[in-house]
């Protein structure tokens, strides 16, 4: 299948200079087909912007696997999530590779970062009317992979919700969720790598993933499931001068998904 990349240039539902900025680098470097996501409603505020994009994607998704190619999406923030996945169509499930939870809520958050909210939205969690018409995947076909950064309580809500967290033994959680569903999403927040293989965002944590951990865990997910759709987020191109993600990204799509 020919892959088709899916570029989502906005952050907070914003066009901006920080994550906004990652998706046209990254797909410069990988090169091929690429579709641009556009807003389409006008910005209000964050909230709406952000969900305004996710529909938006969901269509983009939808499209682009009615035309037989397989989504290659590049989104500024987590949350296009929720679009991809309703865009991919239904009962997948989901490994999401992540420094961070991005399982907060209303309930729990002390930021207010509404990226942080992407996996428990998507998951069925907070926002219930402004999630409406999207689809949720049920947290026990979850796995979440690479974390390291948990908010305080984070790590714990989410195995008590059913997510399997492991830190870098993929493998067992890969094989795991391989029982339970035979198609799926591929997150992959670039700050699940570590900071010396390039820093993705300013929320990069020590203790990641090396690009060729990164790249196994993926080969792993492409020949245990059928992969759907797979995403790379969260770059902000001002955290890495030498412009290092871009080339691990697209050494990662160029060999491992769908030519
Ligand atoms: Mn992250």
């Amino acid at each position: 299948m020919k892959r088709r990349l899916v570029q989502v240039p906005y952050h907070l539902g914003r066009e901006d200079a920080t994550l906004g900025t990652g998706p046209p680098l990254l797909a410069e470097a990988i090169g091929g087909e690429t579709a641009v996501v556009e807003r389409g409603e006008s910005f209000r505020n964050e909230v709406q912007a952000s969900m305004a994009v996710v529909r938006a994607l969901a269509a983009e998704v939808r499209d682009t696997l009615d035309g037989g190619y397989h989504p290659v999406v590049l989104a500024g923030n987590c949350n296009g999530a929720l679009g991809t996945v309703t865009g991919a169509g239904e009962d997948l499930g989901v490994v999401w590779l992540d420094a961070h939870g991005d399982f907060e809520t209303d309930e729990t958050t002390t930021s207010g970062f509404f990226d942080g909210f992407a996996l428990a939205m998507l998951t069925g969690q907070g926002w219930t009317a402004m999630r409406r018409g999207l689809t949720v995947v049920p947290p026990h076909r979850v796995v979440h992979v690479g974390g390291r950064d948990f908010n305080p309580g984070e790590r714990e809500r989410m195995v008590a919700a059913g997510v399997t967290v492991v830190r870098d033994d993929a493998a067992e959680g890969v094989g795991e969720l391989s029982h339970r569903t035979s198609a799926v999403y591929l997150h992959v927040d670039l700050d699940v790598l570590d900071p010396s293989e390039g820093i993705a965002n300013e929320y990069a944590a020590p203790g990641g993933l090396s690009a060729d951990d990164l790249r196994a865990i993926v080969e792993l997910v492409y020949t245990s499931f059928e992969v759907r759709a797979v995403a790379l987020t969260a770059y902000d191109p001002r955290c890495d001068a030498e412009r290092r993600i871009p080339r691990v990204a697209a050494s990662l799509v160029r060999e491992l998904v769908a030519t």
